[in-house]
């Protein structure tokens, strides 16, 4: 084996760093997993290009894409449930006679820890072939300490065994067990008590998310998830006013919460709370649509209070089955009205935001980790455009070529 150059080039391409497109063709010069240099590349000398591999020459650069909000890791589908949705059913009327969330559980409690990895691989590497680097995974399929535990482990067994960055989230007041039937507060307790010092000792959450709403838990009942999870210093967020206004991100942002996420139902004291606190308001398109939702998060009052937005698949079997985060720029767009740079931003710097991560990923500057993705497009607003799977040339987590091939052929 040949001694490798230290240094790799992209040189002459058009460079989103996460908040805006440079004007002119840029050099990245990568070194181990990190950026060395991002400058003009009308700067870069002929001695600096020869003394780098040219792994491109032109294209797009986006920072690897962040999907923040996800439900990757579950077993079966839920094809009947879409059936009786478009017979009329609500999701809410589906889930109140054991169907929703609870057939899932039944699914997962009935799969090994294996069989969880196999189902959810191919979901992550669509995610991975459309150009995303980091993933946050949430539990909340097992309720039990068991099965949660079970669904972490997956989480993170993929996160070793694949070029991808898994963050996980755990989410144990998803919905009330059937062993708890008629006793949710038993079950926040045994959460608080039980489930959560277990999952904080195991090291195998980054995070604690709720689902506060009237057909999953009433914000008392989240305040005391958010207390237990405080105590034991682990980060919360919440899935809140999906269906309808709980004040739930008030609630969160009592206790600095990395996000809250959905959002449709959100008041002006709700915007408001999270301008205060500093929060990430994470829009989940796809959710909307598969629900046919007509209430509009308020995104201009987001984006007037300086909120910054994420935009993430909320991939999971029942009210969002869409693994495909390019897909959720274009439907960010056309459905919520957020602009394409604000839904591309949601997928980048924002997304890192919401995962507590600002500053390390979602960018592209000297210093940061080298997680980029090289389209073949001309312009990054052409990822809201068009729905379009094949345009990822390179995939880079890390400073390595994880998709795609050296492109040095063109070598001007
Ligand atoms: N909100 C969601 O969008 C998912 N969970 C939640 O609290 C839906 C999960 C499912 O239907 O399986
Ligand atoms: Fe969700």
């Amino acid at each position: 084996m040949g001694a490798s150059p230290t240094r790799q080039l992209w040189d002459r391409v058009t460079v989103f760093d996460g908040s805006r497109t440079w004007p002119q063709p840029m050099a990245v010069i990568v070194s181990d997993e990190r950026i060395e240099r991002l400058i003009p590349a009308s700067e870069l000398s002929a001695d600096q290009r020869a003394g780098c591999e040219l792994m491109a020459s032109g294209g797009v650069i986006t920072p690897g894409l962040i999907d923040c909000h996800t439900h990757l890791v579950f077993a079966g589908h839920r094809a009947a449930e879409f059936e009786q949705r478009l017979e009329g059913a609500s999701y809410a009327d589906i889930a109140a006679a054991g169907g929703g969330i609870l057939s899932t559980v039944r699914a997962v409690r009935a799969a090994s820890e294996d069989e969880l990895l196999d189902q959810t691989r191919p979901r992550l590497q669509a995610l991975m072939a459309d150009g995303v680097t980091t993933v946050e995974i949430k539990s909340g399929y097992g309720l039990s300490l068991e099965d949660e535990l079970k669904m972490l482990r997956a989480a993170c067994r993929l996160g070793r065994e694949l070029p991808v960055r898994v963050l996980t989230t755990f989410l144990g007041a998803h919905a009330l067990p059937p062993e708890f039937s008629g006793r949710p507060d038993a079950y926040i307790d045994e959460i608080c008590e039980r489930m959560l010092p277990a999952v904080a000792e195991a090291g195998l959450a980054d995070a604690v998310d709720v689902f506060c709403e009237h057909i999953a838990f009433s914000p008392a009942q989240c305040e005391r998830v958010f207390q237990a999870a405080t105590r034991l210093g682990l980060p919360v967020k919440i899935h809140a006013e999906q269906l309808s206004n709980q004040h739930g991100t008030a609630l969160a942002a009592r206790f600095s919460a990395l996000s809250a996420d959905h959002l449709e139902w959100l008041d002006e004291a709700g915007v408001a709370a999270m301008a205060e606190s500093g929060m990430v308001a994470t829009l989940l398109p796809g959710a909307f649509l598969t629900l046919k939702e007509t209430r509009l998060p308020p995104i201009p009052a987001l984006r007037e209070a300086g909120v910054p937005m994420a935009v993430a698949t909320d991939g999971n079997p029942g009210s969002s089955p869409m693994f495909q985060l390019t897909l959720m720029l274009n439907l960010a767009c056309t459905l919520f009205g957020v602009t394409p740079t604000e839904a591309v931003q949601g997928v980048t710097r924002h997304a890192a935001r919401a995962l507590g991560l600002q500053g390390q990923l979602g960018e592209l500057a000297a210093g940061k980790m080298a997680d980029f993705c090289l389209w073949r497009i001309d312009d990054p607003v052409e990822l809201a455009y068009a729905v379009q799977p094949g345009r990822l040339q390179q995939r880079v987590f890390a400073g390595e070529i994880t998709h795609g091939a050296p492109d040095s052929g063109v070598t001007p």
